[in-house]
């Protein structure tokens, strides 16, 4: 269906040298716990994003943004160490838009079954890249209602959704707190990376 798992495929230098930049983009554009529309409760998880649009969340509904909410600044460039990954994993002609940042910073935080379907396109493949603590992750289908199956994904694993399972439903059930030393403070950070746009 499109989906493809490569575990434990970036290395120790490698994982490092994107946990690098993570901390430095974090700089620029700090980490937010956003909250969810209607309801105002907040995610157990804090978000940023590098690129031209940043995925975002507050009382009116979930969209893209040119700009942090907090800051009004612009998001930071995607590195080009992610862009180089995004093509050589999804072959895709067009470059990515946003890299969408979570952190799960320990017990407690998680992303329960959702789809992705805020961007204006769906033929664009999703890239992923695990950093941290190992994740339960939980992968259904095209329907919320489909059959789901659940898998660890460990520290340097990089997932691709393209095809159909770009639109299944997805979530993460927890994390395996303590599993990685990467971090220092220990937890987990989901980098994404999408196209928002129809390219034109
Ligand atoms: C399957 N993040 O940011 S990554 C998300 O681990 C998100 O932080 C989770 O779901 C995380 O939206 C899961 C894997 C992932 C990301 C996007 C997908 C799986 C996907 C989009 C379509 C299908
Ligand atoms: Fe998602």
């Amino acid at each position: 269906m499109g989906f493809r798992l490569l575990p434990d495929h970036l290395n120790r230098e490698d994982q490092q040298a994107l946990l690098d930049l993570v901390m430095a983009l974090a700089q620029e554009a700090p980490f937010t716990r956003y909250v969810m529309p209607r309801t105002g409760r907040p995610f157990s998880i804090d978000m940023t994003n590098a690129g031209s649009q940043g995925w975002i969340a507050d009382r009116s509904g979930y969209r893209y943004s040119p700009v942090q909410p907090v800051t009004g600044r612009p998001w930071p460039a995607i590195p080009a160490t992610l862009l180089d990954l995004w093509h050589t994993h999804t072959g895709y002609p067009h470059e990515p838009e946003c890299c969408l940042i979570n952190h799960y910073r320990g017990e407690g935080a998680r992303l329960s079954l959702h789809r992705d379907e805020d961007e204006e396109t769906f033929d664009a493949p999703i890239l992923n890249i695990s950093l941290g603590d190992t994740a339960v992750f939980r992968l259904g289908g095209p329907k919320r209602t489909d059959p789901t199956r659940s898998f660890p994904v460990t520290s340097g694993s990089i997932m691709i959704f393209a095809g159909p399972s770009r639109l299944f439903y997805h979530g993460v059930d927890r994390l395996r707190v303590g599993s990685s030393q990467l971090l220092p403070d220990g937890g987990r950070l989901n980098l994404t990376l999408r196209r928002v746009t129809r390219p034109t």
